[in-house]
């Protein structure tokens, strides 16, 4: 595959995609629909639709140039064994993890509202990683994934910033991998934290990573030669 070379904060990449993958953070019906755990957490869950269609667009250019996608779902077994017990207590009885919604159980797996949203819906033969907890090594397979395909460099998008996205990016940094977060396909409750989580990833010459737009990355992507060219370059 070839390289692209883009602008970034805090300056600009040139990214070899054999070495990349995209990871889409936990696009699921109970953080982006009505009903869901993002909802029963008190929160406006309009707010995320901003990063649906730019998520959309760069997983249509990553499945056209064959790079790997990995998604993500935030969840908890039915019997709620993997839950930490503190983390179910949180929030109104009627409304927390394991309590019955118009989507199903809140935050556990099977169940619709678990699911990620028809928009980004995964390909058969895309990684579905289901995590326990906010980032998105902790307890999952994540890592031992992408290092068997040779994967250093991490295109993170999905919600929210600060939360998921932010913890899954300080895990992948202490782990080695480049993360570059596509800051329009990110999105969060709270604009401001949205922002914040930016700026703590691109500060201090990147200190956990880079921030970019999905566009240059998009445009520097269709400015590549394509397979047939390459051939006879
Ligand atoms: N509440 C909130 O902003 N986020 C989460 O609970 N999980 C994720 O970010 N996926």
């Amino acid at each position: 595959m070839p390289r692209v070379t883009f602008e970034a904060e805090p300056a600009p990449l040139t990214v070899e995609l054999d070495g990349a993958a995209l990871v889409i953070i936990d696009m699921q019906r109970d953080f982006l629909e009505p009903g869901g755990f993002g909802a029963a957490l008190g929160n406006d869950v309009t707010r995320l639709q901003a990063a649906v269609a730019p998520c959309r667009d760069v997983l249509a250019a990553a499945r056209h140039l064959g790079l790997l996608v990995i998604h993500t779902r935030e969840g908890h077994r039915p019997d709620l064994s993997d839950a930490p017990p503190h983390k179910v207590e949180r929030g109104d009885p009627k409304n927390r993890i394991g309590a019955r919604g118009p989507m199903g159980r809140i935050l556990v797996r099977g169940e619709p509202g678990h699911d990620i949203i028809a928009a980004l819906y995964p390909l058969q033969e895309e990684p579905v990683i289901d995590k326990p907890g906010k980032g998105a090594f902790y307890q999952t397979d994540l890592e031992l994934m992408l290092r068997n395909r040779g994967i250093d460099t991490l295109f993170v998008a999905g919600v929210t910033t600060e939360v998921c996205v932010n913890t899954t990016v300080r895990e992948a940094n202490d782990r080695g991998f480049r993360c570059i977060v596509l800051a329009d396909c990110c999105a969060s409750y709270f604009p401001e934290f949205h922002e914040a989580g930016l700026a703590m990833i691109k500060a201090q010459g990147g200190i956990f990573g880079s921030v970019a737009g999905s566009q240059p990355l998009l445009a520097a992507i269709a400015a590549l030669p394509n397979k047939q060219q390459r051939k006879s370059m």
